[in-house]
């Protein structure tokens, strides 16, 4: 990425998530050309039972980025008596008020929310009921977002969290017809488009900058090098744009890389888990084989 000077971009692009962007992220999980979330949630319907049976019970359930918690909801009408729910999220009233919510809905379960950075070290409440073990549920295809070498390190934190005897419940987007990322990432609504271009807006507000949002064109492909698509914003004109007292110019052509989205073969995501000290346990795929819920274990 070239932003505010720097060059490369590394952890996961935590920055789009932050009010009108967290609306628009919305929109695309609703569009039509967005297969990824309901393909996951399909495979959370169709294969709820299956996952709680290899959780086991009396484990801490620990859900990272748990946003409204609705997928933990379609879990929990499986699960076989977690000791506690400690759902783990950036945003403090959007916790609050799931927290509240599910707690009134399944009043025998102890919800313990977290506010924090999950990217970062946080502590874990300990539960009333002593837990057998920890399961980590970390939804959506959002490792995607972690180059390698940090999907790695992040993994390996995760692994830690769990500790011995413990898991990783993970969605993993898999490798597919590159026409269709195309078009997952190419909304002809122009969701994605103006998801993208809202980072400079945000930029604009938060930072002082200057951006003019028509000067930029939101645009993503897929890097079959790479394997994952990369978004890009691109300049239109050959521009000099302020970001506080900071002078950036801009070629004609010259590209803002806001995000990448790694999509993975099987094989290579049971790979980067072994790296990690994972092993994979269970894994459940639509019919189309387009996405992947994993359950992985602590070797
Ligand atoms: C949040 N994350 C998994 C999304 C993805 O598919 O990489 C973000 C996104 N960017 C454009 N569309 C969706």
């Amino acid at each position: 990425m070239r932003l505010l000077g720097v060059v490369t971009y590394t952890e996961i692009s935590k920055y789009f998530y932050h009010e009108r962007a967290s609306q628009l992220f919305k929109q695309i999980c609703a569009l039509d050309e967005y297969y990824l979330a309901r393909t996951e949630l399909g495979i959370m319907r169709d294969h709820a039972g299956e996952m709680a049976e290899v959780l086991g019970q009396q484990y801490l359930l620990v859900e990272y980025g748990s946003g409204s918690s609705t997928k933990m909801r379609l879990l929990l009408a499986h699960l076989r008596q977690p000791a506690a729910y400690v759902p783990i999220d950036i945003s403090r009233e959007h916790l609050l008020q799931a927290a509240l919510a599910l707690a009134a809905a399944y009043p025998d379960l102890e919800v313990l929310p977290v506010c924090a950075d999950y990217t970062t070290d946080f502590e874990l409440p300990v539960p009333t009921t002593p837990a057998a073990h920890r399961v980590v549920y970390y939804p959506g295809p959002t490792i995607g977002n972690f180059d390698r070498e940090p999907a790695l390190r992040f993994l390996r934190r995760i692994a830690q969290v769990c500790g011995p005897g413990g898991g990783l419940l993970i969605g993993v987007d898999l490798r597919k017809d590159p026409v269709k990322l195309h078009h997952a990432y190419n909304d002809w609504e122009g969701v994605t488009a103006a998801f993208n271009l809202n980072l400079l807006a945000r930029i604009n507000r938060e930072l002082g900058a200057d951006f003019r949002l028509d000067r930029f064109r939101h645009y993503a492909f897929y890097n079959p090098r790479e394997g994952g698509v990369e978004t890009h914003l691109v300049s239109l004109a050959n521009q000099i744009v302020h970001v506080g007292d900071a002078e950036f110019s801009f070629e004609i052509g010259e590209r803002i890389w806001t995000e990448s989205s790694y999509k993975y073969r099987l094989d290579e995501f049971a790979h980067l888990a072994g790296a990690a000290g994972f092993t994979v346990e269970q894994v459940l795929t639509d019919p189309q084989g387009l996405f992947s819920v994993q359950y992985l274990t602590v070797m």
